[in-house]
């Protein structure tokens, strides 16, 4: 039995413009391999012409359980339209999906795509594991394999129940590196270096906040692989493929304080020279205020956190427990132990006011070195999606628009989306043309003389040129709607085509 997993045609790390292959594939990958499956993989977003090489590869070799995986709500359609491609070249081919929000969103994802057989609900290494012996096995019956979700013959929605999270993640093998492309062009971080990766060593976090869709996966745990395994993973990337720069992707890097002691140790060890960025929230730097010029000796060289808002009243509401002291002292003290500050906020609350918006800027401009600035988005699973879905307060229903780019929900003030969407625009224009964010891109500090050239040129730029002059936009060279390619191909549209949610 030959298994494929597909990480389907979709929209890159726009904002950044960067491709990096999918941590989680790559762990299911290795994971698949070490239980003895004979595995492929196509990692979609590298193709020039993704559509087109998906539908050669899956004629050509028709393997017989394909695996897609869909990470975030925004490239949900892409997943069901590959789902729907390889179906109709290949009925005989049994599809499982994967990732966030088909976890979240099953019932719905299964009656929106016909094409996709199964559903893994949650963490998917011994899920998956388990529903391929069982199809080795030629079993019809899925039922007691827990973690998985499908339609019977009656089409009633069954979910088999929750598959209990891996206890220790060291047991996990490394990441199936030798299966991405990991020489490809495209494949880095273009913002902080030519040698970038994202990486991650930890799943979950133990907070609640009401828009993460990561505590809601995870139920609110944390684990993590020890330093050990990560600086392992970390010295092979360097060895073998010459990484040194990392996006670290866990959510928050150090939950407990001996991760972030067994990692500076792990690293000064080894002296890599690597450097990283990592996640963390403001409380937790306050905590280990005593590690972070170690952080910054073992290559750190930014924390990112979820400062979101500057009004304990909003932060209150979306349930950060944090205060707006707690985020000033945070990034003050990663300023004086020449940590960079990258702060992740949340705009478009609905009480949100102009003025608001001023203060807003006027605090964060002071310290943030990296801004990354999101608009509030109710993601499927979260808290605030079942809340602001009650109080009928989402009035776009596309889930592309899920990236944090988009409004999907006004204001108490602002009714049109579009309308949010400028005042998004707005802001970002007015924090990335001060003056002081143009001195950086003379900064003594390489990182971030790169970024800021890299981004005000590149992007900023663009964006600004395209406004005035109306200059082309900068799009995504190998990214394609599925209709585009059928329509280019002459096919007729199928009637589920997944273009649109209800
Ligand atoms: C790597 C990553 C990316 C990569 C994706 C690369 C790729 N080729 O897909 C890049 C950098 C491109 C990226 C981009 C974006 N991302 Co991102 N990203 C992550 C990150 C940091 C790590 C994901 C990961 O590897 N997790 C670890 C693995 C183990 O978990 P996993 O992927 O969920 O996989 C497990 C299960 O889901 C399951 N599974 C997954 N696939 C499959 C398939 C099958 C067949 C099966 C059986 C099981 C299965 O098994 C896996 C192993 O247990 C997460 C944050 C995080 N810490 O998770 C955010 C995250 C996924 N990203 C997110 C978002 C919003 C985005 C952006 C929209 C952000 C933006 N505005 O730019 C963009 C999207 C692109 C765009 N339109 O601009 C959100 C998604 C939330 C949501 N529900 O939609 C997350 C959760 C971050 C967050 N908390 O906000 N991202
Ligand atoms: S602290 Fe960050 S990762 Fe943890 S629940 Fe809140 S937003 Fe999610």
């Amino acid at each position: 039995m030959r298994f494929l997993l597909v990480d389907p045609p979709h929209k890159i790390w726009t904002i950044l413009r960067a491709w990096v292959p999918s941590p989680g594939c790559l762990q299911l990958l290795a994971y698949l391999e070490k239980e003895g499956f004979d595995i492929d993989y196509m990692d979609c977003t590298l193709n020039e012409n993704p559509w087109r090489d998906l539908e050669e590869k899956i004629r050509r070799e028709k393997p017989d359980v394909i695996g897609i995986s869909c990470l975030c709500t925004t490239f949900i359609y892409d997943g069901m339209n590959a789902a729907s491609l390889i179906k109709t070249i290949h009925p005989n081919s049994i599809i499982i999906m994967g990732g966030e929000h088909p976890s979240f969103m099953a019932e719905e994802t299964l009656r929106d795509c016909p094409a996709i057989d199964t559903i893994c609900v949650g963490e998917g290494e011994v899920t998956l594991t388990e529903f391929l012996r069982a199809v080795e096995r030629k079993e019809q019956d899925f039922s007691k394999i827990p973690g998985l979700a499908y339609l019977d013959e009656k089409g009633e929605f069954v979910y088999t129940g929750d598959r209990p999270f891996i206890e220790d993640l060291d047991t996990l093998p490394m990441p199936a590196y030798h299966l991405a492309k990991m020489e490809h062009p495209y494949v880095n971080l273009p913002s902080e270096s030519k040698r970038g990766l994202v990486v991650n060593f930890s799943r979950g976090c133990t907070w609640d906040c009401t828009f993460c869709s990561e505590s809601a996966f995870y139920k609110k745990t944390w684990r993590r692989r020890s330093p050990k395994r990560v600086a392992d993973e970390l010295e092979l990337l360097k060895e073998k493929y010459h990484r040194d720069t990392f996006y670290v992707g866990d959510n928050t890097f150090n939950v407990t304080r001996d991760q972030g002691v067994g990692f500076i140790e792990e690293m000064l060890k080894r002296k890599t020279n690597q450097h990283f960025w990592l996640q963390s929230r403001a409380d937790l730097i306050l905590r280990d205020e005593d590690l972070l010029d170690g952080f910054r000796e073992a290559g750190v060289y930014q924390f990112m956190m979820g400062l979101e808002y500057h009004s304990d009243s909003v932060l209150k509401d979306v349930r950060k427990h944090l205060s707006v002291e707690q985020a000033r002292k945070a990034m003050e003290l990663l300023k004086k132990h020449r940590l960079m500050v990258m702060a992740t906020l949340l705009i478009g609350h609905w009480e949100e006011t102009e003025e608001d918006r001023k203060a807003f800027l006027r605090f964060f401009g002071k310290y943030v070195d990296h801004l990354g600035l999101n608009l509030i988005t109710p993601l499927p699973g979260t808290p605030l999606f079942y809340k602001m879905k009650e109080e009928g307060k989402i009035s776009d229903w596309d889930y592309r628009n899920y990236d944090y780019l988009h409004a999907v929900m006004p204001t108490r003030e602002v009714d049109h989306l579009e309308q949010v969407n400028l005042i998004y625009k707005d802001i970002m224009r007015r924090y990335y043309w001060r003056p002081r964010e143009l001195l950086k891109l003379l900064s003594l500090n390489p990182i971030l003389r790169h970024h800021h050239r890299y981004y005000i040129t590149r992007v900023a730029f663009n964006i600004m040129m395209h406004e005035i002059f109306g200059t082309p936009m900068w799009v995504q060279s190998n990214y394609q709607e599925y209709k585009d390619y059928l329509v280019e191909k002459g096919d007729a549209l199928p009637a589920e085509l997944m273009s649109m949610a209800r």
